[in-house]
């Protein structure tokens, strides 16, 4: 509590904090659960830490909050930057005490001043299963200083980063006493993901998304602690990527403005390596890749024919191979993906060229797909990269594919299973679930998807990476794409961190549907445009 409150105002002033309250709670953001709505059992954290344990004090933030740090880590400008970034967020508000307490020279007390951090590794390196573990304790001193304490613990600073959204997310502005709170107080949490790989796709390709809009897009995946950026860069529609060694594929922009330099690309992935976002990049191959023969028409089969590229062609895997050794200077995550979905190969056998080489040869269409694909990946495993592919390449072929391969999951349910049972990797995305695009899919839908579904041994558990939902880009720009994003990738996203037992049990309704109202609506705060929580045009009826 704040020690020394301002003397009572008037009636009248009541009244208008009242009005001001009711009226921006309404203009704000008409879900965000009033008052006597909240449900104190819940816990409005998003998504839900490993463990924690709170109490039933108020505690109050001094809105001049310093960061104490300690550790090998501690000296981090990504730390010092995300502290910076959460001041803003944490104080939003101006505060009433600063404003009339100062003006008459009032003194006031806090029950937190400070926010100690302490990282133990100064090692930044972002690769899969980076350290994400923190804990956070919140708590007013035990009486013997006037001072209370927030302080996170992190092996890393991903880690830390983690705590810090927590920490922001147990800070609210109480518009009574005009000041930011800590409630249910003492917190002593202890949080570590469930998943090393909790993706967004972002389909950059249908639509071009300005760079800025892209940076917002990985602010608000920190929010929701995912932690990959699938950028879809590329596909049959538009190739909007520079590449310096081929510099005729970006010709297949959309426009000369709709285009990312190499320069956008590093920034885009040091933005997200700042708020401990990997960026794994697609180049999607054979199929979904009409758009490079603006630039060069010799990796088309013909004129009519697009794609699949031209197997039949040294020059396709040249250019494969200088593109991605320029994108090993942009992307340094360890995983690359190849796609390798939705190959149709009657291109190649109605193409008279490719047919006489595939008869030269003596392979099949399916073959000569095999072939594609694994060319693909061996350019890829000689830059260093661990090849990640959509899974009708583990469908086809599966005995050929690199044992090192990461399957991606999209067409049905079911597939992880077998992918692990087979010794691979595997990231979840069924499509009937997880894809965004798919605004029939309710909240519920990608709240009760459950990536280990089908898989009991342990050992094969340890195989599923993780999950990626899906915003594939045809039918989504810059002018919706956040609110067909939010709030449901926020459902998939606690699945993917939170303990499994704590997602699955009770009626989602009253135990969950609340605290993703809240959650939307904190996004919304923080200029998220994440839609309503049951939203109209996600609750057709059936046809
Ligand atoms: N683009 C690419 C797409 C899709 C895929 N790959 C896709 C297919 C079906 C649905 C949604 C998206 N648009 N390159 C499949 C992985 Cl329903």
């Amino acid at each position: 509590m704040i020690a020394h409150s301002p003397k009572s105002h008037t009636t009248t002033a009541y009244f208008f904090s009242f009005l001001f309250t009711v009226v921006f709670s309404v203009l704000l953001c008409d879900s965000v659960p009033s008052v006597s709505e909240v449900n104190d059992s819940l816990t409005y954290l998003w998504p839900l830490p490993y463990e924690f344990t709170s109490g039933n004090e108020t505690l109050s933030v001094d809105p001049a909050l310093s960061l104490v740090v300690a550790g090998n880590g501690g000296d981090s400008t990504i730390l010092q930057a995300a502290f910076d970034r959460y001041r803003r967020i944490i104080f939003k508000h101006s505060n009433g005490l600063s404003l009339f307490g100062r003006l008459r020279g009032r003194r006031v007390v806090y029950d937190i001043s400070k926010l100690s951090i302490v990282v133990d590794s100064d090692n930044e390196d972002l690769q899969l299963g980076v350290d994400e573990s923190y804990t956070l304790f919140v708590a007013k001193n035990d009486g013997q200083s006037i001072v209370g304490e927030a302080t996170i613990e992190a092996n890393t600073v991903y880690g830390a980063l983690r705590g810090l959204e927590t920490f922001s997310q147990l800070c609210t502005f109480d518009y009574g006493t005009k000041s930011v709170q800590v409630y249910q107080a003492p917190w002593y949490i202890q949080d570590k993901p469930r998943f090393a790989y909790r993706g967004l796709l972002l389909d950059t390709s249908r639509h071009y998304l300005p760079i800025d809009v892209i940076k917002q897009i990985i602010n608000s995946m920190s929010y929701a602690k995912l932690n990959v950026l699938h950028w879809h860069v590329i596909d049959e529609q538009s190739f909007p990527l520079e590449v310096p060694t081929y510099p005729n594929l970006w010709k297949g922009a959309y426009t000369k403005w709709e285009r990312y330099t190499v320069e956008d690309a590093i920034e885009i992935v040091n933005f997200a390596k700042a708020r401990g976002i990997h960026v794994m990049a697609e180049v999607d191959v054979p199929g979904h890749a009409e758009s490079w023969g603006i630039g060069y028409p010799d990796v088309w089969p013909s004129s009519t024919c697009r794609e699949p590229l031209d197997v039949s062609k040294n020059f396709t895997f040249d250019v494969i191979s200088g593109l991605l050794s320029d994108m090993r200077k942009i992307f340094p995550f360890e995983l690359f993906h190849l796609g390798g979905d939705e190959v149709n190969t009657g291109c190649w056998t109605s193409t008279p060229h490719v047919k006489q080489w595939l008869q030269d040869h003596n392979l099949t269409a399916k073959e000569a797909y095999q072939f594609f694909v694994l060319r693909a990946q061996d350019i890829a495993i000689s830059q260093n990269w661990t090849p990640v592919n959509w899974e009708e390449t583990f469908n086809t072929f599966a005995e050929n594919l690199n044992p090192r391969t990461v399957v991606h999951n999209w067409l049905g349910p079911g597939v992880c299973p077998k992918v692990v049972a087979k010794g691979f990797r595997c990231i979840f995305s069924n499509q009937g679930v997880w894809y965004l695009d798919h605004l029939d899919v309710p909240w519920e839908g990608f709240y009760t998807a459950e990536p280990l579904e089908g898989i009991d041994d342990a050992s094969e558990r340890k195989l599923v990476l993780g999950g990626e939902v899906c915003m594939w880009g045809e039918t989504a720009d810059t002018s919706d794409v956040q609110q067909t994003i939010w709030p449901r990738a926020a459902a998939a996203a606690e699945r993917l961190w939170s303990k499994r037992e704590a997602l699955s049990t009770g009626n989602i309704t009253l135990t969950v549907l609340p605290r993703l109202q809240y959650f939307r609506c904190l996004l919304n705060r923080r200029g998220v445009q994440a839609a309503p929580v049951t939203n109209k045009y996600a609750r057709r009826p059936p046809t």
